[in-house]
């Protein structure tokens, strides 16, 4: 469908971008903040330091004022558990909790929309220490959490965001850190994480309908299609494997309370089937979103086994999170010829979001908004503070096309939060993979004044949000 006329977006569309609390803030010991899994980690690449980030922390003034410049309508922040509950649970941290009112306060002062995603990989060192998503207490610890957030913040925050991105932290249990090195049946360790984190977002939804009830709450996973190698039916099949692992089994828990049946047969064949009881699927069935939020960065391509020409090395490099966890006898992930990359590898696909929004809407028929989308790159500041991220500005302008097809198509999507706001530090690949559309002045070893420069971007960005999508 090729829609003639297209539909505008819709009167009071969330346009607006996203953040999370370890990537932007620094201050990570600061005020009371107690440690995460994030600044406990050993990341593989050294380069990565969680420590000073962006020091939005201390700037966040600044950075907002920046962001009402820019129009933003919403801006997506995750709050670091850890600054509320030093320990996980227990005693809440004053002035950690005090920070979220500033950033809040402020936000509302410019007319920007907070939107605020409860739990952003970085759980509480203290829990982990305890077992982490394996210990059932880290459930009710995540409740407290949330409950005393809706507490805090309910009277000025109608949107919420569970947890961001769980099929990545299960997929890739091992890189974002719930999943401590040498653990024994890591796949089934994960595999019961995963339940504890459903049933930690089941409560928490059912909290914040009770406390909260003209607030709208929603998970937040990373959804990608899943593209067949081949037309060949061992391909399609193994796509429909991979789709239903990547995909549904998170979102058919968190909207229908039930296990997907495809993703439940994967983990019996495998030995990962987590422990369950009758009470726990009826707290599942009970807690239901109002909306969902999703994050996409690029479409996924997997077949039944490497074809016979391909290229072998180059598919098994395809490591990002489209390709998480790669299960040989399921679904093998494959290069798509198709696609061009970007400069960290990662395939550029602007009609595999539409595809993506309407295969979401198709199955859950629920309201959607994107929480990330974006192109990492390797941005360069050149003479006069400028910098010419022509190559963002083409990435996002392709997907909002896209979107504003899926609309036409029928989508009802209410906001589109790209990654990032602000330069930040990536999760793996340090501040040199750069997001925002605002340059913050350092790099990687060096904090530099930590200055911010808008990018051509943010001109651009205005001006879509300005004109309500039609001036790309
Ligand atoms: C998502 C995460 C974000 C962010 C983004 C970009 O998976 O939710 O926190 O990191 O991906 O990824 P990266 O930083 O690896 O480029």
């Amino acid at each position: 469908m090729k829609h003639q006329q297209l539909t505008p977006f819709p009167e009071g569309f969330l346009w607006g971008a996203s953040t999370s609390a370890y990537q932007v803030e620094g201050a990570w010991n600061e005020d009371g903040k107690g440690p995460s899994v994030i600044d406990k980690a050993s990341f593989s690449d050294s380069i990565t330091d969680f420590t000073v980030t962006s020091d939005h922390y201390h700037r966040f003034q600044q950075d907002v004022a920046l962001f009402a410049e820019l129009g933003l309508k919403t801006y997506r922040f995750s709050i670091a558990w850890s600054r509320l509950f030093p320990q996980g649970s227990g005693e809440l941290n004053a002035e950690g909790a005090a920070f979220y009112q500033r950033l809040i306060d402020e936000l509302r002062k410019h007319e920007i929309e907070p939107l605020v995603t409860l739990y952003h990989f970085d759980l509480p060192w203290a829990l982990q220490e305890k077992g982490g998503w394996s210990d059932p207490a880290t459930i009710d610890a995540f409740e407290h959490f949330a409950k005393t957030a809706f507490e805090l913040y309910g009277d000025r925050v109608n949107y919420w965001l569970t947890i961001n991105e769980q099929n990545m932290m299960i997929l890739k249990g091992d890189v974002i850190g719930t999943l401590p090195p040498g653990t024994p049946d890591p796949q089934k360790t994960l595999y019961q994480q995963n339940h504890h984190m459903m049933l930690a977002q089941a409560k928490a939804m059912i909290a914040c309908h009770q406390m909260l009830p003209q607030a709208k709450i929603g998970p937040a996973p990373n959804i990608s299609c899943v593209y067949p190698a081949s037309p060949r039916p061992e391909d399609v099949l193994a796509a429909n494997n991979f789709t239903s692992i990547r995909n549904w089994l998170y979102l058919d828990l968190a909207c229908y309370g039930r296990y997907n049946a495809v993703a439940w047969s994967f983990m019996a064949e495998k030995g990962y089937l987590p422990t369950i009881t009758d009470a726990e699927m009826a707290i599942l069935r009970e807690g239901k979103p109002d909306f969902i939020a999703f994050n996409y960065y690029a479409s996924a391509t997997v077949g039944a086994g490497l074809p016979a020409d391909s290229d072998e090395e180059a598919s098994r490099q395809l490591v990002d999170q489209q390709l998480a966890g790669i299960d040989e006898s399921v679904y093998v992930g494959t290069e798509n010829r198709y696609l061009k990359k970007n400069q960290f590898n990662w395939y550029i696909d602007p009609v595999g979001f539409r595809i993506t929004a309407r295969e979401i809407y198709d199955r859950y028929h629920l309201p959607l908004i994107v929480t990330e989308n974006g192109l990492g790159a390797f941005d360069e500041l050149v003479a006069g503070n400028k910098i010419y991220d022509d190559y963002r500005i083409a990435y996002l302008s392709e997907h909002i096309q896209q979107l504003q097809l899926a609309i036409s198509d029928g989508v009802d999507l209410f906001g589109y939060c790209p990654w990032s706001a602000i330069d930040l530090v990536s999760t793996h690949q340090g501040i040199r993979k750069r997001y925002g559309f605002i340059y913050v002045n350092r790099d990687e070893h060096d904090l530099k004044d930590l200055a911010r420069f808008k990018k051509k971007s943010f001109a651009w960005y205005q001006r879509v949000i300005r004109s309500n999508g039609q001036n790309l």
